[in-house]
This record gives structure tokens, sequence and C-alpha cells, in this order.
């Protein structure tokens, strides 16, 4: 029987040892699909494409793998430029696959006609069209070209009839992309460079980042604990480090209590940015302020600050680990930040609402430290991603290069699949969740399990308190309420809604014990976020 282009995508897909394909499907995706079930690829039917690119890139980070996102032509391939840029920004390995319009229709034929590779090429490192004769290593080149760090996107488009027609003679093969390095510099040298700056700081803080290879935390750990030094993560590393260490300083780029945490950068005198990337700061202190870069690939859109020199993280810690003692010792010179950092969490009870800070002890107790932690985009995001207190490497989730709301429930979706039986925990204000909800009943046909914390608090509260702070009129910020534990039990999931933080600790204990999914409504007052920001 003859090959057609479609099943050698699928079989090239299979190969690679990916096992799910996450999307919602077209007219001109259906042969793909079906190839791709024959090739042993599930296909996880979504109800939108931004929350199946979603999902599919967190899927494939946790797997050691590019994620896999299919949608149709016009409409479908729109809504995926989201997840894609997602992942651009936030160095996620994703390949997208849409459909497009055959090259032989007719120039008048315009109908869901959109320039798709032109629109998706600024945001991916490789864009080609799978043809007959270039399909056999089309899409292993492309998988390849999203998994060199810094990850990165690829995007491969397949029109309905290539799909069928059998393989061609090879072409020219399609070119393999890699992004540029810039020669990593000597380890040894780098580290007694290291040592010396250092050996003159009185208050180093190091600040660990996006760039930084979750595969490295023991060894950095290591060294950090070895020679007890101070440490701030970004919130796409928590997890990083331990942070409830008594090294720890907190989460730096805009999270809540950033006002301290900018603070607690400008009083170290030395700043070790290790793998810092700016993409995840929306403050410019990262331009401002003077940083030793400790960088092994350029940051988010290519770029390396001028006269870096590139380090291998892996080489340059193991030298610093054989360097010899430390090269002096510190007795915690952010003890002060760190304690005003903790005392935000304390706060005022009001009747029918709990405070924030609650939500946080009461679900950490509840929860084993291994428990994965997705956010959405909002106060709540903030809440989270500096008290959160990780202490597991890949274990907290959230949009912070692109910011985008509606994000906690598709990662925890891809987390829930990728790790079956880890916990999660999805963390959204009721503004994403009412963005994307439907996503529960996803969950609930495709077997992913957790439990998910909606804010209630009426608004788009993050941004109700950007108006107030510009003393603009209250306009426009509040919403009627949409009852979570309804739209949660119509989606097949169970739902309670409590503002006792006890209760809520025994209900998401007990959920996770049963591996059950569960959402919890709690009421919460939006101007307490501001105590905290
Ligand atoms: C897709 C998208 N649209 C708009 C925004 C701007 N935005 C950031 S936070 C926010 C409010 C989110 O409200 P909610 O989900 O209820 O969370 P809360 O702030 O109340 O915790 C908005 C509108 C965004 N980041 N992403």
């Amino acid at each position: 029987m003859t090959t057609t282009v479609a099943a050698a995508a699928a079989r090239a897909i299979a190969a690679a040892g990916i096992d799910r394909v996450f999307g919602l499907p077209g007219g001109e995706v259906l042969v793909l699909i079906d190839e791709l079930r024959k090739a042993g690829v599930d296909f996880v039917l979504m109800r939108h494409e931004a929350n199946a690119g979603l999902a599919a890139a967190v899927y494939g980070k946790l797997k050691g793998q590019a994620g896999v996102a299919l949608a149709t032509l016009g409409p479908g391939a729109a809504n995926l430029l989201l997840p894609v840029s997602n992942a651009y920004l936030d160095q996620e390995p994703l390949l997208a696959i849409t459909a497009q319009i055959p090259s032989e229709f007719p120039k008048a034929h315009t109908h869901q006609l959109l320039p798709l590779q032109e629109i998706y090429r600024p945001v991916c490192r490789y864009v080609e069209a799978i043809t007959p004769s270039n399909v056999e290593t089309v899409v292993s080149r492309a998988l390849d070209a999203c998994r060199e760090r810094p990850f990165a996107v690829s995007y491969l488009t397949l029109s309905a009839r290539d799909a069928v027609r059998p393989l061609a003679a090879p072409g020219s093969p399609p070119p393999s992309i890699q992004p540029e390095h810039r020669p990593a510099g000597d380890p040894r040298q780098q580290a007694e460079a290291l040592r010396a700056r250092l050996a003159a700081a009185d208050r180093p803080l190091v600040v660990v980042g996006l760039g930084v290879d979750s595969s490295l935390a023991s060894r950095l750990r290591r060294w950090l604990d070895d020679w007890n030094l101070p440490v701030a993560v970004t919130p796409k590393v928590k997890g990083i480090v331990d942070e409830t260490a008594s090294n720890f300083v907190g989460v730096v780029s805009g999270m809540a209590a950033d006002g301290l945490m900018c603070e607690a950068l400008e009083a170290a005198d030395l700043r070790i940015g290790f793998g810092l990337d700016p993409v995840e700061v929306d403050k410019t202190w990262h331009a401002e302020l003077p940083i030793h870069w400790v960088l092994d690939a350029p940051n988010a859109a290519g770029l390396l600050p001028p006269d870096v020199t590139p380090v291998n993280h892996a080489a340059l810690i193991d030298a610093l680990l054989e360097s010899g003692a430390p090269p002096r010792r510190w007795a915690a010179p952010f003890a002060s930040f760190q304690q005003r950092r903790l005392a935000l969490l304390e706060g005022p009870s009001r009747p029918g609402v709990m405070w924030p800070g609650d939500i946080i002890r009461a679900l950490a107790t509840a929860l084993p430290a291994e428990t994965i932690v997705t956010t959405d985009v909002g106060s709540h995001k903030y809440l989270f991603g500096q008290f959160w207190p990780s202490r597991v490497p890949d274990t907290f989730w959230m949009s912070n290069g692109l910011s985008g709301m509606a994000y906690g429930i598709s990662a925890a979706i891809g987390a829930s699949l990728a790790r079956p039986g880890q916990p999660v925990l999805a963390a959204v204000g009721d503004g994403g969740f009412s963005m994307n909800a439907q996503e529960l009943e996803t969950a609930e046909r495709v077997g992913a399990r957790f439990v998910t914390i909606v804010l209630e608090d009426g608004s788009y509260s993050l941004i109700k308190l950007a108006q107030e702070g510009r003393k603009l009129e209250p306009y426009r910020m509040d919403f009627n309420r949409i009852d979570t534990v309804r739209m949660a039990e119509s989606c097949g999931v169970e739902a309670l809604r409590t503002s006792d933080p006890r209760q809520l600790a025994d209900a998401v204990s007990r959920a996770m014990a049963k591996r059950r999914s569960l959402v919890v409504g709690v009421p919460v007052h939006y101007e307490d976020y501001r105590r905290m920001f």
C-alpha cells in the first residue's frame, strides 16, 4: 500500500516518542488525525485551540519532548497563535501544525485563507509546509529545531490535498535550523572570576531565571547551599531551589511584594543573573542595575546582553563546586527582607471572604511538596507566584513571558496527563475561569485529575487595582457572578464554595487522596490583594 504524506508525518511524530497530540479538528485535518491514531498517537480533543496549545506545551516539557498541537486552517490557526506566542516568550518546545488551503487552489479562492506562514514566522524558529517531497525530513527537523535551547516553536502546515498524496522523490531537504550561539567560555576561568566577585561582595544575590534547565536543580542547590548564598528566582523556575530554605530571599519579576523585591535587588552589591531572562520582568531594573550575567544561551527573541560570553551552566557549577571552600561567609544579609516578605502573608480576615494569605497557608499545609501548581494571570498569580512555597523542580507553571489569562486549567490538563501520579492544583481568578472553564469537561473525559481553586471577587481585580492606582473613575471592571459551583458541576466535576481555610484544606486533601477532580470557589475581596503588592 502506498504511504501517504499524512501517514508519513504521523509516523515521524510517533517515532519521536510523542504519544499525544492536543487539538481541535476541522475537516482539513481529519486524515492526519486518523493517521496519528493508526500510528498510536492519541488525539486529545479540546474545546479551544488556545487551550490545546497551552496544554500541549506543558505536557511536552514535562515529558522532556516537544508538545504537539494540531488545528485546522483559518480560524483554528488564528486561535492557535496565542499558545504559540506563549511558548515563544516562555521558551517552551512546541510544534504547531495546522492545515492550509492547497497552493494549487485558484488565487480567487480566499475563503478561510490567511497568510499563515507569514503570520507565524516572527514567533517561530522553524516554519515550513509539509509536502510529498519533504515529509520524510521536515517533521523531524521541526521537532529538533524547537527542542534546541533556548526552546522555541516550530510551525508546519499541511494541506488536505497533500495529506492524501503519496510520497514523492525527495527534493532538496528543508533546512535544519539551529539558534545562533556565541561559543561558551572556559568554565574554570569563569568560576574564578565569579569567586573573585563574590569574595568582594557583602550582599550578593543570585537571581535564577528561565534560562536554567531544571535538570541542574540538584547541582545548583548544592552550590548555593554549600556557599550559603542568598538566592531569588523568577516565577518560571519556581521549585528549582527550595523556597522554604533559609537562603531563599523571594520571587522577583512583578509578583506580590514586588516593591520589596526591587528594594532587595537594589540593596544587593552583586547581582548574579543565573539564566535570568528579562522576558519575565515587567520593570526595567534588569537594564538599570549592574548584573553579572551567567547565561548559556540567548534570551527570548535571541537577545544576549552585549559583551557577555555564554557559559555552560553545568560546567560552571561543577567548576565552582570544585574550586574549594566558599570565598567568604555571609550571615543572612537579606534577613530583614525575608521577614518583611513573610509578614505580608499575615492579614485581617473579613466576614464571608478568605484572606489571600490564608489560602496559601491552607493549601501548602494540605498538599505535598511534589504538587504541581498552575495559575492564570491576575492578582491571584501575583499571590501564588510570590508565596506558594515551591520545593520541587518543574512543579510551578504560569504564563509569564506572555502573561496570558486562562492558562491555569489548560496547563493543569497537560501536567496531569504527563504526570498521572502527581497531585495537580490550578489556582485561577473568576475572570480567567470564565474564559475556559469548559475544559473541565475535557479534563474529565481524558482522565486528567486535578483540583481547581477559583478566587472569586467578581472583577478583573488586577486591572481594577491598576485603575484605582491611576486615580481613574471606577469603570467596567466588575462582572456579574457566574456560579462557579454549578459551572463545574455541569462539566461533571464536583464542586463547593467555602471561605473557611480549614474546610478548604480538608476538601482539597480528600479530593487528592481519592484522585478525584474538585473545583472550590473561594470568595476573596479584591482590596486585600493591595496589602500584598
Ligand atoms: C488574554 C488576556 N487578556 C487580558 C489580559 C489583561 N489582564 C491581566 S490580569 C486581568 C484580570 C484577570 O482577572 P481574573 O482572572 O478574575 O483574576 P484576578 O485579577 O481577579 O485575580 C486582565 C484582564 C491578559 N493578561 N490576558
